[in-house]
C-alpha cells in the first residue's frame, strides 16, 4: 500500500438526510417494490429493462429526500444562485454516476447479485442522453456536476430534445445518421411537469399606448404561442448530500391555439398546429460550431430562454422580491451566443411588464448576465438576419436596436471622430444581409466575457473583440475550462482510481490538485508495475467491448493512438490519416521496414454534422484507408485502423483510459480549449499535440518532456497566412508527403477509382485553410519521438504518471471556483 488511505468525511456521506443509509437487504426491498409496483412484473418475468428502471427508481428514491432538502434550504437562505443557459447538456448515463455519488455501488451489486442480476448488465441497458454536440455541451454536463459538489446552489437551463446528437452508423464506410430514440425504453429521470407549463409567445408586432400615468410604452401583440413544460433531472454532488436541478424544456402546443383552429372545423389542421408546436423541441441540431442559421433554432434558442427566465422570476424567487435587486439573486451565465436573446427577453419583462424605464432595465440586466465564448472561427459566431428576427421576435428586435444605439453613443463620446470604429463595433451588421451579431450584444450586455483557456482568451482580446477590450478592459478574462475527475477518472477507471487512493487517499476525488503528491511515485518501480497492469487491463477491457459493440479485434501489446472529437477540419483528422497513409506508403514502397514499425493501433471516433460534406468525405476515406490496411497481412501485427461508429460519452468512458497516446493537433489558434485533451492526460495518455487551446496549459504543466509538441504556433501561423499559404508547395517539396497524397490518388484505398477522394485530397493542395501540409513534417518527426520514447517502456509510464500527477488542475472544480471569483462573485453555501 502507499500511504493513509482515507475515506470521505462529508457529515451527509455518513448520515444522509431523511432516509436511513440502506443495507443490502434494505436495498434489495426496494429494488423489488419497485419492479412490481412501478414495472408491474415480478423479478422472475422481468425484462432487464424492467430491472434497469427498477434500479434507477431505487437510487432516485435514495436521493429525493436530499433533493427536496437541497431545494428547501437554497430557498430559504435567498443567496445568489448560477443560471446555466445551455442549449446543449450532453450528459453521459445518469445511473453510473447517481451510484457513485450515492456511494451505492457495493450495495447495488450485492443485493443485485441477491436476486441473480448483474449491475454492469443493468448499466448497459441505459441509453445515454445525448443533447448535445461535443464540447460545449460536455462542459455544461461538467460543470453542473462540479456545482452541485461543491454546495454552490444552481439550475442548469435547457431544451429537452425528443431527439439528441444522430447515431451514427457506416454503409460502405459512409456516414449515415439514425435518429437517436433516446426516450423509447422510458426514461427514469426526469420529472415532468405539464401543471407548470410556461406560455411563449412568437410572432406578431409591437404597438405603443400610454399608460394609467401619462407615459408612452410599448407592447408586444404576439400572433401564435406554445407552451413550455419543465422536466426536471436530479445533479446528485458527490458524496455531500446536495441534489442541484437540471431544467430542461419541452415544447407542446397551447390549448387555446387547438381550439381556435378545432372551432373552425379543421381537425386536421388542430392536430397539425400540435405538431408545429412540437417541433420547437424535437430534434438537436447536429452541427458543433458551425450553426446554420435556421428559423427553427432561433425559435429553440428563444424558447428556453423565454421558460427560463419566467420560471426563476416567478417561482424561484418569492413573491414579491424587488427586481431592481435581481443581481443579488441571479447571475446567467451564457453558454455561447446560443442563449443571447435572453438580453432583450430581461428587457422586455422588466419593461413591458414590470414597468421599468429603460435606463433601470439596463442597470438590472447588465448585471445579471455574463458570456462565454467558446471559439474564434467567424463561422460560429452567431449572426441572426434581422428579417427573420423582427417576424418572430419584434419586440426584442426593436430592443437590440435600443441597446445598440445608446452603446454606439457610449462608443462615439469614448472615441470622439472615430466613426469607423463605431461602425466596427455596431451590433448590426450590414453585409451580406443585416444581422444582429450576438457575441457583441453578449459583450455589451455581460458583465463580464470569458474564454476558455488562456490563449484563447488572448486571441479573444486580439483578434475577435479588439474594440471590445480597449473600451472595457477588465470586462475581459479568462476562465480556463475543466473536467469532472467523478465522471472521468473515478468512474471511468476504477483500477487507477483504486491505485491512486491506496496512495495518496480519496480525497483527490474532490480535490485534484492533490494528485500531486503521486508524483515520487513516478520513480516507484512497484507502483509504475501497478501503473501498467491498470493500462493493460483497460486496453483490455476496451478490446471486449469493441469486440461485441463493432465487430472490431484490437491487437494486444499495441502503441494505442487515439483521436476522438467531432469531426472539423480545423481538428485535422486529415493529418493523422496522412500520417498513417504515410506509414503504410513507406512499408509498400520498401523504405521502411515492418519489422521497424512501432506496433500501433489508431482509434478514430467522429461524428460529421450531416451537411459538412468535407467532413464527411473524410469520415469515407478514413474508413477506405482502414479497411485497406487492416486487410493487408504484410502489416498484420504492426499497424491497425479502428473507427467504431457512433463515438459518444458511453464510448468514452472505455476509449479514453486505455489510451497511450492522446491526438491534439488542430491548427494552433483554432481549438478554444479542447475538454478530451485533459481527459487523456488525466488518465495517463501522452499528448501529441499543437501549441493551442488548453494544450498549452497542459504541456506548461507535465512538461516539455512529457509531451510530445509539434507544428507551429498561432504567431507563425498567422504570419504564414500573411504572407500567403501555398499548400503545393509542401507537396512538391516533401516527397514523403507527395508520395502519401499520391497514393491516395492513386486509387489504392478506393478499388482503382481515382477520383473517389479528389474532394479531400485537392482540398488539402489547393486550398487547405487549416495549414495540414505545412505541419506534416513536423507532425511525422514528433511521431518519431513517440516511438522512440515508447520504445523504452519505463520512461513512457513514468512520463504517464507525471501527465496524471500534475494534471488535477483540470478539474472542473477549479473552473467553478474560478468563475465564482473572476465572474459570478459569490460563494458556496455552507
Ligand atoms: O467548446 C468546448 C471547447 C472547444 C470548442 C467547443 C465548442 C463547441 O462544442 C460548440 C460551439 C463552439 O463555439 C465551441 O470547440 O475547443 O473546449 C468547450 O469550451
Amino acid at each position: 500500500t502507499y500511504g493513509p488511505a482515507s475515506t470521505p468525511t462529508h457529515p451527509l456521506a455518513t448520515a444522509p438526510v431523511g432516509t436511513p443509509p440502506f443495507s443490502v437487504d434494505g436495498f434489495v426491498r426496494e429494488f423489488l417494490h419497485e419492479l412490481n409496483t412501478n414495472q408491474g412484473v415480478t423479478l422472475s418475468r422481468s425484462s432487464v429493462n424492467d430491472q434497469y428502471l427498477a434500479l434507477a427508481s431505487t437510487v432516485k428514491n435514495y436521493l429525493m429526500a436530499r433533493w427536496l432538502e437541497t431545494n428547501r434550504k437554497t430557498r430559504e437562505a435567498k443567496v445568489k444562485t448560477i443560471g446555466y443557459l445551455s442549449a446543449e447538456y450532453l450528459l453521459g448515463r445518469q445511473l453510473g454516476n447517481a451510484l457513485l455519488a450515492t456511494d451505492l455501488n457495493d450495495i447495488a451489486r450485492q443485493g443485485l447479485e441477491l436476486c441473480g442480476l448483474d449491475l454492469p448488465t443493468l448499466r448497459a441497458q441505459e441509453v445515454e442522453p445525448g443533447l448535445g454536440n461535443g464540447g460545449l455541451g460536455r462542459l455544461a454536463a461538467c460543470f453542473i456536476d462540479s456545482m452541485a459538489t461543491m454546495d454552490v446552489p444552481s439550475i442548469g437551463y435547457g431544451i429537452r430534445y425528443e431527439y439528441g446528437i444522430f447515431r451514427q452508423t457506416f454503409v460502405d464506410g459512409r456516414q449515415v445518421e439514425q435518429p437517436d430514440t433516446w426516450l423509447a425504453l422510458g426514461s427514469p429521470w426526469e420529472f415532468p411537469h405539464p401543471e407548470a407549463a410556461v406560455r411563449v409567445d412568437f410572432g406578431g408586432h409591437t404597438e405603443t399606448y400610454v399608460d394609467d400615468d401619462g407615459r408612452e410604452r410599448c407592447r408586444w401583440i404576439p400572433a401564435w404561442n406554445v407552451l413550455g413544460v419543465p422536466y426536471n433531472y436530479m445533479v446528485p454532488g458527490y458524496l455531500n448530500g446536495r441534489v442541484n436541478t437540471l431544467r430542461l424544456w419541452s415544447a407542446q402546443a397551447t390549448k387555446a391555439f387547438d381550439l381556435q383552429i378545432f372551432n373552425a372545423g379543421d381537425y386536421a389542421q388542430a392536430v397539425r398546429a400540435q405538431t408545429f408546436a412540437e417541433n420547437i423541441s424535437k430534434v438537436l441540431y447536429p452541427e458543433d460550431s458551425t450553426p446554420q442559421g435556421k428559423e427553427l433554432r432561433l425559435q429553440q434558442q428563444y424558447f428556453f430562454v423565454a421558460c427560463s427566465l419566467r420560471d426563476f422570476l416567478d417561482n424561484e424567487l418569492e413573491e414579491g422580491f424587488d427586481l431592481h435587486h435581481l443581481s443579488e439573486r441571479i447571475i446567467f451565465q451564457l453558454n455561447d451566443t446560443h442563449p443571447v436573446i435572453a438580453v432583450p427577453e430581461l428587457m422586455r419583462i422588466l419593461m413591458d411588464e414590470k414597468g421599468f424605464e429603460w435606463e433601470e432595465a439596463w442597470e438590472v440586466t447588465k448585471s445579471c448576465f455574463a458570456y462565454t465564448c467558446h471559439t474564434l472561427l467567424p463561422e460560429a459566431l452567431e449572426v441572426w438576419s434581422t428579417e427573420l428576427l423582427g417576424r418572430l421576435l419584434p419586440r426584442h428586435l426593436e430592443i437590440i436596436f435600443g441597446i445598440n444605439e445608446r452603446f454606439l453613443k457610449e462608443v462615439r463620446a469614448a472615441f470622439p471622430g472615430d466613426e469607423m470604429r463605431a461602425r466596427r463595433m455596431s451590433m448590426i451588421a450590414e453585409y451580406p444581409e443585416q444581422g444582429v451579431r450576438m457575441a457583441y450584444l453578449a459583450t455589451v450586455a455581460g458583465t463580464k466575457v470569458n474564454g476558455v483557456a488562456e490563449l484563447h482568451s488572448q486571441l479573444l482580446r486580439d483578434k475577435v473583440l479588439p474594440d471590445f477590450s480597449q473600451l472595457w478592459p477588465d470586462k475581459f478574462t479568462n476562465v480556463t475550462n475543466g473536467v469532472t475527475p467523478r465522471r472521468f477518472v473515478r468512474m471511468a477507471n476504477p483500477k487507477l482510481s483504486e491505485l491512486i487512493t491506496d496512495a495518496i487517499g480519496s480525497n483527490w476525488v474532490t480535490d485534484l490538485e492533490r494528485l500531486k503528491e503521486l508524483e515520487p511515485y513516478a520513480d516507484d518501480p512497484e507502483f509504475q508495475a501497478r501503473f501498467s497492469e491498470i493500462k493493460a487491463w483497460n486496453k483490455k477491457r476496451l478490446t471486449d467491448l469493441l469486440r461485441q459493440r463493432d465487430g472490431i479485434d484490437l491487437p494486444s501489446g499495441h502503441l494505442l493512438d487515439v483521436m476522438v472529437k467531432r469531426l472539423h477540419e480545423y481538428k485535422r483528422q486529415s493529418l493523422k490519416l496522412l500520417h498513417i497513409v504515410s506509414l503504410y506508403e513507406r512499408v509498400l514502397s520498401g523504405t521502411l521496414a515492418v519489422e521497424d514499425l512501432t506496433p500501433r493501433t489508431v482509434v478514430f471516433g467522429a461524428k460529421a454534422a450531416p451537411g459538412y460534406r468535407m467532413a464527411k468525405d473524410t469520415i469515407h476515406l478514413i474508413n477506405k484507408v482502414a479497411k485497406v490496411i487492416n486487410a493487408d497481412e504484410r502489416l498484420e501485427g504492426r499497424l491497425k485502423v479502428a473507427f467504431p461508429a457512433n463515438y459518444n460519452v458511453t464510448l468514452a468512458e472505455k476509449l479514453i483510459p486505455a489510451a497511450d497516446l492522446s491526438e491534439q493537433i488542430s491548427l494552433a489558434g483554432m481549438e478554444a480549449s479542447g475538454t478530451g485533451n485533459m481527459k487523456f492526460a488525466l488518465n495517463g495518455a501522452l499528448t501529441i499535440g499543437t501549441d493551442d487551446g488548453a494544450n498549452v496549459e497542459i504541456r506548461r504543466l507535465v512538461g516539455d518532456k512529457h509531451f510530445f509538441l509539434f507544428g507551429m504556433s498561432e504567431p507563425e501561423v498567422a504570419e504564414l497566412g500573411a504572407k500567403g499559404y501555398t499548400p503545393g508547395s509542401y507537396y512538391e517539396s516533401n516527397p514523403q508527403l507527395k508520395a502519401a497524397l499520391d497514393l491516395i490518388l492513386s486509387g489504392e484505398f478506393s478499388e482503382g477509382d481515382r477520383h473517389m477522394f479528389d474532394s479531400v485530397v485537392y482540398n488539402l493542395l489547393h486550398q487547405d485553410r487549416f495549414m495540414a501540409l505545412a505541419d506534416f513534417q513536423s507532425y511525422i518527426d514528433a511521431q518519431a519521438r513517440v516511438e522512440a520514447k515508447y520504445a523504452d517502456e519505463a520512461a513512457w509510464t513514468r512520463s504517464a504518471i507525471l501527465n496524471v500527477a500534475r494534471t488535477g488542475y483540470f478539474s472542473s472544480d477549479r473552473s467553478m471556483r474560478d468563475y465564482l471569483q473572476r465572474i459570478w462573485h459569490t460563494t458556496p453555501m455552507i
